[in-house]
């Protein structure tokens, strides 16, 4: 069967990765027109270079959860063609040992330099302007896709949507397009839809399946009944 997994900030949160909206969520204690824009990032780019600087320090201190174990298991075991597209910026499905991931929003792990327009892995922090690899130019930014820009990988996503059997949706609020479009091309590309979430969600109607409950117990279990055919 061919399987394409959307997943979104709640399949991290148990790993110690805040989500977006909830209550003590992300954007607590920033608008996101602030950090999360190129205005914003034009108008203060300490604040956002601050605020992305952090959260790539901070994934050293967490580790893969049972929920991205599973998908990788879900790809290792081999029966199915599994395509993770995740709109999370962390490197947690890689590490839990995932190898078809597509970064749609790109990942704090990477800078893109302005300048030369190259894209570099980055673990350390950018707020002191460090040099392009590339290029020597300081412009380097965080590689992530912010509101009003273009998010990576969209043709091939489509392509995989086109032959999917399942789109399964896992951890998101579905409140950001273009993923949250993603079950609606889905279900008219033919593929059956699940939705793993914790609690049920705006767009919970549009699947043909849901499951609520914390995704370190609904993925695995909903693997697990794959892997038992
Ligand atoms: C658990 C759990 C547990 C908790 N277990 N579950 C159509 C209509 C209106 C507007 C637009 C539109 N199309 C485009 C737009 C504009 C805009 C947009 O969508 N705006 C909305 C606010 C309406 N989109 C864009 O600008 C995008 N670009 C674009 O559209 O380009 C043009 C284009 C047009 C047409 C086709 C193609 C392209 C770019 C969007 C970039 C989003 N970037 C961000 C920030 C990245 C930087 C960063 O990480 O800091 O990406 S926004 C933020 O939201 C982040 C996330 O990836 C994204 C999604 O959030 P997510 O993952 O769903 O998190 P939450 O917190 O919302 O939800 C968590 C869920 O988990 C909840 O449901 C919880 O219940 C659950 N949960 N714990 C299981 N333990």
């Amino acid at each position: 069967m061919k399987i394409v997994v959307l997943t979104g900030a709640g399949i991290s949160a148990e790993s110690g990765v805040p989500t977006f909206r909830a209550a003590d969520g992300l954007w607590e204690g920033h608008r996101v027109e602030d950090v999360a824009t190129p205005e914003g990032f034009e108008r203060d780019p300490e604040t956002v270079q601050r605020f992305y600087d952090d959260r790539r320090a901070h994934l050293s201190t967490v580790a893969p959860n049972p929920a991205h174990v599973a998908l990788a298991r879900l790809e290792a075991q081999g029966d199915h063609d599994v395509l993770v597209v995740t709109q999370n910026v962390d490197d947690l499905h890689e590490r839990a040992g995932s190898h078809d991931v597509l970064h749609m929003h790109g990942e704090l792990l990477s800078a893109w330099c302005l300048a030369c327009d190259g894209r570099f892995r980055w673990d350390g922090p950018l707020l002191d302007r460090p040099a392009c690899p590339g290029c020597g130019d300081q412009g380097l930014r965080p590689d992530i896709v912010w509101f009003g820009e273009y998010p990576y990988e969209l043709d091939r996503i489509d392509e995989a949507l086109q032959r999917a059997d399942l789109f399964v949706s896992i951890g998101t609020s579905g409140a950001v397009y273009p993923a949250a479009g993603f079950v609606r091309s889905a279900h008219a590309y033919g593929a059956r839809t699940l939705e793993l979430n914790l609690e049920p969600t705006n767009g919970t109607d549009l699947f043909d399946e849901a499951r609520h409950g914390p995704a370190g117990t609904v993925v695995p279990a909903w693997v697990g009944e794959l892997v038992a055919g």
